[in-house]
């Protein structure tokens, strides 16, 4: 239903990508775009590129007057530090020798890139491995945001730890969300943000890097999304694939998730009722993180996520040389010493993602109108 595909390299000319499935009739323009490229790009940690880039994308198509006309969508991010990069990225064939990448970094996708697409230099596999890539990504997922704010549906994320420093909580009812967007680390707990800033700068100086967790919650997520039917349909399982994609993500839960393991069924499970003074289902407590049957339940969509200390280290781990097999030092680049708070906001991109598809399967709809109407229609019909 809502699809997309991205386009380019770390240091080519730009990132693209083309939308498809938002109905017609939504107001989008690109200042929305903008807000959630910017807190992607800030988070303490970050490297020298984010001084560098300032990401916005531009609309091409899809959109007249400031309303989505149903047509695909297109959108275009230029990269800043291209101007650096014309000979070593150029499209064209060049003159000059261009020194290649062959010391392997253990963590990256420069061995298996490397083989499996032929390439006697990691350039090429680097440049679209890395997570450069997700800016387009969040592009993507604002556009998937602007359309469920139609339908009450907000995302938001955190960070729960850095470092092997953790939040005081994990409780996704308590967090103020104005604190987490105004803290370094996008952490709602003052003296985990310190301690997390530490730790960042004590990697950073040692030549290292870390990593931690996130946590996005959807609030609004009208209960029946995804379905019980088929593998593929499951909402839990898009959501973990989704978030699974991030680069450097190797963990993914929903709800209590892992910690679920430890618990009786009389522990785990949400007691339901019905609440009568509102009309809804409810449920007591929020383990399940909102699923249930591989369907939404009605509560708010927890997911926690875990990113790993990013593999680029100013003092790289032994490897080994592409070419010769050798033991060599791996490759140095420039590179963030910690993106834990930049991967949350791609979780909240790559969550909205998957609830725009989930509703509009659920809802259809070529114009955003007609979206809403079944919408109200099916609230209305499992309310009585
Ligand atoms: C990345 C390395 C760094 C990061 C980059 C991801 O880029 P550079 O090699 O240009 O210093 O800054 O992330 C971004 C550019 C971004 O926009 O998030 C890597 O190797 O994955």
């Amino acid at each position: 239903m809502f699809r997309f595909l991205t386009a380019g390299e770390s240091h080519g000319r730009a990132l693209t990508a083309v939308v498809e499935g938002i109905p017609a009739g939504l107001r989008l323009d690109e200042d929305y775009i903008a807000r959630d490229l910017k807190r992607r790009q800030g988070g303490y940690g970050r490297g020298g590129r984010m001084k560098i880039e300032q990401d916005r994308a531009e609309i091409l198509s899809g959109v007249r007057h400031g309303l989505t006309i149903g047509s695909p969508i297109s959108l275009l991010l230029w990269n800043r530090d291209w101007e650096n990069w014309q000979d070593v990225m150029a499209i064209a064939a060049v003159e000059k020798a261009i020194e290649p990448v062959t010391r392997l970094r253990p963590g990256h996708a420069d061995l298996a890139g490397a083989l499996k697409y032929g390439q006697e230099d990691v350039r090429p596999i680097l440049e679209r491995a890395s997570a450069r890539e997700t800016a387009a990504r969040v592009a993507v997922g604002a556009v998937a945001r602007r359309f469920l704010d139609e339908f009450g549906i907000e995302i938001h994320s955190h960070t729960i730890a850095i470092g092997g420093i953790w939040a005081g909580t994990k409780d996704s009812t308590n967090v103020d969300w104005g604190q987490v967007e105004g803290s370094p680390v996008r952490c709602g707990d003052g003296e985990a943000e310190r301690k997390m800033m530490a730790a960042i700068d004590e990697a950073r100086e040692g030549g290292d890097s870390v990593g931690g967790g996130f946590q996005v919650v959807a609030s609004g997520v009208p209960i029946g999304l995804g379905s019980h039917v088929q593998w593929d349909r499951r909402l839990d399982g898009k959501i973990a694939q989704a978030l699974m994609s991030i680069n450097a993500v190797k963990g993914v839960e929903i709800g209590a998730g892992f910690s679920l393991a430890s618990l009786r069924g009389s522990q785990a499970h949400d007691i339901i009722h019905f609440d009568r003074a509102r009309g809804q289902w409810r449920h007591a407590s929020n383990r399940a993180g909102g699923v249930e049957g591989g369907m939404a339940n009605g509560e708010p969509v927890v997911v926690n996520a875990v990113v790993k200390p990013i593999p680029t280290l100013g003092k790289p781990l032994p490897s080994a040389d592409l070419k010769t097999g050798e033991t060599v030092q791996a490759h140095v680049e420039r590179a963030d010493a910690c993106v834990v708070p930049a991967a949350g906001v791609i979780g909240e991109a790559m969550l909205a993602i998957v609830l725009a598809d989930a509703v509009l399967e659920k809802f259809g709809g070529d114009h955003i109108r007609e979206t809403l109407r079944n919408c109200q229609g099916y609230l209305e019909a499992i309310r009585e």
